[in-house]
Parts: structure tokens; sequence; C-alpha cells
């Protein structure tokens, strides 16, 4: 009699063995859908994010700092293309991702819904927010489904160069007049704790995160990721002489950490439900760039299925 592996045994195995997950391999239903989920809010976020950041391309101080944005900007895009199409491994569809979005439906970052008010708010952007990118990141290049973790490791090169022109935006800012040190402080202020949210709710509060990290999709708890990120950014903030807004913020020597005030949880849910400062207008400006994209979609089917023809022939 011939014997049938049970599926669930070797997805197990293939996990805990540290094997990569791929597309065509049987995988348990909440397996998938939480990947679905994971994946298409992360596409969401970087296709959102471009939005903060491309509010300063026109206004960029000099011509190297435009063209250094505008790249910025377009691997923006391009994550949010890579990951589309991770997601789209999972058997779903990138129309309906889309049309989530677009209804409000599908969750996006939390962080990409606070507005850019002055040029530094490119440095911060790139220096924390990318920085906290990168820290959540980095462990998911070792995420047990191997389109994600493939996306990822490039995703992650650019994220690098994505902080390190935003803290060079700082240390010029910091080191400039007294006008565009005061500029650099105003955006950390107004950044860090919105930053420290992008983290997610703490664990106690996650709900998702116990088997996410029972199948190696996440490596890292959010709680655990927060604190590192804090860690490494401290001495950063102290190289800029500039100050972290946290009173409460200081070293423990018992635990080897930093240890920092508490977030402003009822702040976070509500920009989470739709209510931050620039929610509608973030949505607002993904309609209508889809609309208004229409007929390159209709060109580019129109050209697809002429190929197709003259091959046919
Ligand atoms: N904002 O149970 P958990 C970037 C939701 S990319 C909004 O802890 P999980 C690059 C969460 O979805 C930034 N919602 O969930 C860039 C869940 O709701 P659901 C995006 C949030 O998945 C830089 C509920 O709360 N990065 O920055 C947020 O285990 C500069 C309960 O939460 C990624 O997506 C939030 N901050 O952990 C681009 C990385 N946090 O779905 C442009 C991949 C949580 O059950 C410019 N994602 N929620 O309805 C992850 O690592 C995880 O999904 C977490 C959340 C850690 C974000």
């Amino acid at each position: 009699m011939m014997h049938t592996p049970d599926p669930q045994l070797q997805f197990d195995l293939k996990v805990a063995e540290e094997q990569r997950i791929e597309p065509k391999d049987w995988m348990p239903e909440p397996y998938r859908r939480t990947l679905i989920r994971q994946i298409s809010q992360h596409a969401h976020s970087e296709i959102v994010g471009m939005l903060p950041e491309g509010n300063w391309i026109t206004r960029a101080p000099s011509l190297r700092r435009k063209a250094v944005l505008l790249a910025k900007v377009q691997d923006e895009a391009g994550h949010g293309l890579y990951l589309y199409s991770a997601a789209e491994t999972l058997g779903v569809s990138r129309e309906q991702m889309i049309a989530d979005l677009h209804s409000g439906k599908a969750k996006y970052s939390s962080i990409f819904n606070y507005p850019t008010l002055s040029w530094a708010d490119m440095g911060a952007i790139g220096w924390l927010v990318d920085g906290a990118a990168i820290m959540n990141q980095v462990p998911l290049c070792r995420t047990s489904y191997g389109p994600y973790a493939r996306a990822m490791v490039r995703i992650c090169k650019e994220e690098s160069f994505h902080q390190r022109q935003g803290y060079e935006i700082m240390m010029t800012l910091a080191k400039g007049s007294q006008e565009q040190k005061a500029m650099a402080q105003d955006a950390l202020n107004r950044w860090w704790w919105p930053v420290l949210m992008m983290f997610g709710p703490k664990d106690d509060e996650s709900p998702n995160t116990a088997l996410s990290m029972q199948w190696k999709i996440k490596r890292f708890s959010n709680d655990e990721l927060r604190q590192k990120f804090v860690d490494a950014t401290v001495p950063q903030a102290e190289y800029l002489d500039l100050t972290i807004p946290d009173p409460d913020l200081k070293w423990n020597e018992a635990r080897g950490h930093y240890d920092f005030g508490a977030i402003n949880w009822e702040e976070f849910w509500e920009v989470v439900k739709g209510n931050g400062p620039c929610n509608r207008q973030r949505l607002e400006a993904r309609q209508k760039a889809h609309a208004e994209g229409e007929w390159v979609r209709e060109a580019a089917m129109a050209y697809a299925k002429k190929r197709v023809m003259s091959y046919e022939l």
C-alpha cells in the first residue's frame, strides 16, 4: 500500500527545518490568509508611503536633493509592485487587493497618515521611518514564505540607502544654521511617537503575533523590534545633538536597554480606524491616481493582446 504523507506534518517539518514554503506547496489556510493580509498591507504601505515624500519632490532645495528623493520614491513604487506580486502567488488578484485599499477595507501603515510640513520631514522620514522599516524588515528576509523572503532581500538593500539619505539630510540641517537645526528638532518631535507606533500594538494586544511567530512569518514580536529600534536610534540622535521628545527615555543598566515613555495607543487606533490627520487625503489621492491611470491600463492590455495575436499567426 502506498503511504501518503500528511501535508500538515510536512508543512510543520519544513517550517521547523527552516526550509521555505513555496507557492505550489500545501499550506494551512490560516497561514495563507495571514500572509495575504500582511503582504498586501505591506504593499499598500509602500504605495501610500510614496505620497508624504512625493509632496516635496517639486520643493527639494537643490537638484541633487530632488534627484535623490525622486529615486527614493520610485524605489517605494517598486517595493509595492514586488510585494503585490508576492501576494498574488497566494491566489489573490491584484485588482482585489487594490479594490480593498480604495474602499478603505485594507489597512496600510499608520505612519503615512501624518503630514509632511517641512523639508526636514524628508530627513526624519528617511532616518526614522525607513530606520523602523529596516528593523522590521531585515528579519522578514528569513520569513518562511519563499516569495516574500526573496522580495525582502532587495527591498532591504534599498531601504538602507533610504535611511542613509534621510540621516544625511538630518546631519546637514542639525549642523546648519539655528533655524535649520530647529527645523530638524521640530521634525523629530513630530515623527518620534508615530514611528514607535509603526511596530504595531504591544505584544499583549497583538492578536496575530503568536501564530505568525509559530509559522516563522514573524521572527520577533512588535515590542522586541520597537525596543531594538529605540536602542539603535538614541545614539544617532545624540550624534545629531537633537533631543528625543520623551522625558522618560533613559538607559536601564540592569535591562541593558533604554526605557521609554508610554505610547498613546488611543491615537494609534484612531489612525488605524481611518481618523488620522491625513487618512482621507491619502485614500483620495490613491483613488484619483487609479482613475487617471485607467487609459494606461487599457493601452497596456490592448498592446499585450496584439502581441499574443501576432504570436498566434
Ligand atoms: N499601522 O496583531 P498585530 C515602510 C494592525 S513599509 C496600521 O500586531 P501583525 C517602507 C495589524 O495589521 C511599513 N495597522 O499584526 C517605507 C492588525 O490588523 P488586522 C509597513 C497596523 O500583522 C518607508 C492589527 O493592527 N511595514 O515603512 C499597524 O502581526 C518610507 C493588530 O496588529 C510592513 O507592513 C500599523 N503600524 O503585526 C515606505 C512590514 N500595526 O490585519 C515609504 C510587514 C499593526 O488583523 C516611505 N508587516 N496594525 O486587521 C509586519 O511586520 C506586521 O504586519 C506588523 C503588524 C508588525 C506591521
